[in-house]
């Protein structure tokens, strides 16, 4: 009795104040709800999630999506990939020039023709309606390889399928299917229209307006688009717009963003000059503008008012390519940096030899490694069917575009001088990255993304323990279990979520490194959800540290998987990929547990307080605000 009047006690410790804060309201992102208002309207609790990362946000493994590593191709499937490598490898060794692409800021015609001729721009389109048929493992070891070659013809290639047409591919009914995707399969660009002039990250702000027309047989599209990849070639788009809509339970007039499918073919569709740009110059990037457009009914993709969660799933579901395509780009970078440290001799040695060089060639493989897992991770489950793959994507983005640059510039390093220069090859693949880390989502409204979607799922299960409360005898198995894992803590008897035993024997210690973060992870979320309540949302030093921290658990947590089925194949490069994922993992853990210290402690919760008060400074001085030291 005592014992449980004890958990009882601490039970309702958590159910405090500050507790209650935070479940009555919702936070708010960019000014706008996100989606902790499911908490506000006191919507039911999300159905179990099996995303590996929204788990670790209540400090639990959910290991099915991770563990063991993925291997979804059947054989049939494999064969079918392995006869599609060789010509794609032959045809940009052979055809396509990446420096003739960058200096005439368009894809050459020889190399145009040759990527439709592969069918290179339609990789997923079902083979009944003229593409490949290919699912999303094999068409990530595709785009590695155009990832290896020209990233510029990869966002010709990628605007077109990964994000242009992808909507019809997702949402399309049959008839929208049976009509444009043979259409985008051979020879008609397709586009991805979003993005506007007052709408970047912002994306649910646009203003671009489609209303019915009086015979109610159109939608009449008027507004205007920014930074169109594909916007001057393209014949068949998916545009995102405003459309009046009736909020069922107000009955009032809303605006709404919903998705079309618009053909240039229906007038009143014009586009700018291609922009010039720092990179990717091959690939087209145009304003397009909207000017009375007739759109048939029937072209609403995903039905009126879904256009948000239309492009947010676009999106999500492309993500992976991009992880895909720059683990390709890095073994470029890496190859070319080894090649020149194996042969270049100073102050008597061959330079790979000294530290300094192996510890940035350990550094970039290791980047590659997990890169590259990544992106096989997430098409493999994706490929399995799952439908909880979004901040696995988002974190693969953010982490392939910024393990690229890193790549790059340390390959730029180690050759030195020679990695100045043009002909090496490597200025223009760094132009080129340069821009991942800004489009797709940047990487910062992603980290706010990962972060807040995790503290939200955790936030909905503290606010199903307080219901649970208000009919104890009906939720005793929710309450027992919440109590004793809160009462084990307490007492300092609690045990972190178990890994070791998901895990090659000689990754056991790694692991163990692991599911110890975890633990202190989801502690860390919960007393940040008590303490800050709807006031999370605007403390972004906080949110950045929280996704760093889940991109450094979800990087190790791959990096375990895949070395420890090399590790159980006995491959060849089994103790290499061993030694990657204990030594990444050992670093990651350390840097968790730094980020965690930096959410937690006094003083650097005060030096958050400091840095806002620079930017303040500077942001009203309109620049560096001290005089230089001379003050001349
Ligand atoms: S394309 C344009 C890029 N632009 C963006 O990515 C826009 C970035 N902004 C956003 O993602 C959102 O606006 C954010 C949401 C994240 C800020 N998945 O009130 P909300 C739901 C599923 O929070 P916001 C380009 O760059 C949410 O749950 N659902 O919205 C071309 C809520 O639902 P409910 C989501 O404040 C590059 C509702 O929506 C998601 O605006 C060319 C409203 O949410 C999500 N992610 O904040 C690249 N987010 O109402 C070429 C929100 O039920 C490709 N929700 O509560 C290259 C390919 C690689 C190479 C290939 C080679 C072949």
């Amino acid at each position: 009795m005592l014992k449980i009047a004890r958990i009882f006690q601490i039970v309702e410790r958590v159910q405090s104040a500050q507790l209650q804060r935070f479940l009555s309201t919702a936070p708010v992102l960019c000014g706008k709800t996100v989606q902790a208002r499911a908490v506000a309207e006191k919507k039911p609790a999300p159905e179990e999630d099996l995303s590996f990362v929204m788990n670790v946000f209540k400090g639990q493994v959910e290991s099915t999506q991770i563990f063991p590593f993925p291997k979804t191709l059947t054989e049939e499937q494999r064969e079918t990939l392995e006869m599609m490598i060789d010509p794609t490898q032959k045809f940009f060794e052979e055809v396509n020039d990446p420096d003739k692409n960058d200096a005439l800021e368009k894809v050459a015609d020889e190399s145009l023709k040759g990527l439709w001729e592969l069918g290179a721009f339609t990789l997923q389109v079902p083979q009944d309606l003229g593409g490949l048929g290919l699912n999303n493992t094999q068409y990530a070891r595709l785009v590695e390889i155009v990832g290896a070659n020209d990233l510029g013809v990869g966002i010709v290639l990628g605007a077109h399928q990964s994000i242009g047409f992808k909507g019809i591919l997702l949402f399309g009914n049959k008839e929208q299917k049976e009509k444009y995707l043979p259409r985008v399969s051979s020879g008609e660009f397709a586009a991805f229209c979003l993005t506007e002039p007052s709408s970047g990250s912002d994306a649910g702000s646009i203003k671009t307006r489609a209303v019915l027309s009086e015979d109610g047989k159109h939608y009449i599209l008027n507004g205007s688009k920014i930074w169109i990849s594909n916007g001057g070639l393209a014949e068949i788009m998916t545009v995102f717009a405003q459309t009046p809509v009736q909020d069922p339970k107000t009955g009032k007039t809303i605006d709404k963003v919903t998705a079309f499918i618009v053909e240039r073919s229906f007038g009143g569709v014009t586009n700018g000059p291609p922009e010039k740009k720092m990179g990717i110059k091959c690939s087209n990037t145009a304003e397009v503008y909207y000017d009375n457009v007739p759109i048939p009914v029937e072209n609403v993709l995903g039905g009126v008012g879904n256009g948000f969660k239309v492009a947010m799933n676009i999106l999500n579901n492309g993500r992976f390519g991009m992880a895909a395509a720059l683990s390709g780009t890095m073994k470029t970078c890496i190859k070319k940096a080894v090649d020149f440290a194996t042969q270049r001799t100073q102050f008597g040695q061959r330079i790979d030899n000294f530290g300094g060089i192996q510890e940035k060639i350990a550094k970039m493989s290791m980047l590659q490694y997990v890169t590259e897992s990544m992106a096989y991770m997430i098409s493999g489950n994706m490929d399995s069917g799952s439908k909880h793959y979004h901040l696995e994507a988002a974190i693969s983005k953010c982490f392939a575009s910024e393990a690229a640059w890193y790549v790059c510039d340390e390959a730029i390093q180690i050759m030195g001088g020679m990695g100045f220069m043009k002909h090496t090859g490597l200025e223009r693949i760094m132009r080129d990255l340069r821009i991942f880390r800004i489009f797709e989502g940047t990487n910062d409204i992603l980290r706010l993304f990962v972060a807040l979607t995790g503290i939200q799922y955790a936030g909905a299960s503290l606010r199903e323990l307080q219901q649970a409360f208000k009919n104890p005898a009906a939720n005793l198995g929710l309450i027992f279990g919440e109590a004793s894992k809160r009462v084990v803590r307490k007492v300092g008897l609690s045990s972190p979520p178990a890994i070791e035993h998901l895990v090659h024997r000689d990754l056991v210690g790694a692991a163990t490194m692991l599911a110890k973060e975890i633990d202190s992870f989801g502690q860390t979320i919960e007393m940040i959800l008590i303490k800050y309540g709807k006031g999370i949302v605007n403390e972004q030093f906080i949110l950045n540290r929280i996704a760093n921290a889940t991109f450094d658990i979800f990087s190790s947590a791959v990096a375990l998987s895949r070395a420890s089925m090399a590790l159980s194949e006995n491959s060849d490069t089994a103790t290499h990929e061993k030694l990657m994922a204990q030594a990444w993992t050992l670093e990651a853990m350390d840097r968790v547990k730094i980020n965690l210290q930096y959410i937690l402690r006094g003083q650097n919760l005060d030096n958050f307080q400091k840095m806002s008060a620079i930017s303040k400074n500077v942001c009203t001085a309109g620049g560096v605000v001290q005089l230089n030291p001379l003050k001349i």
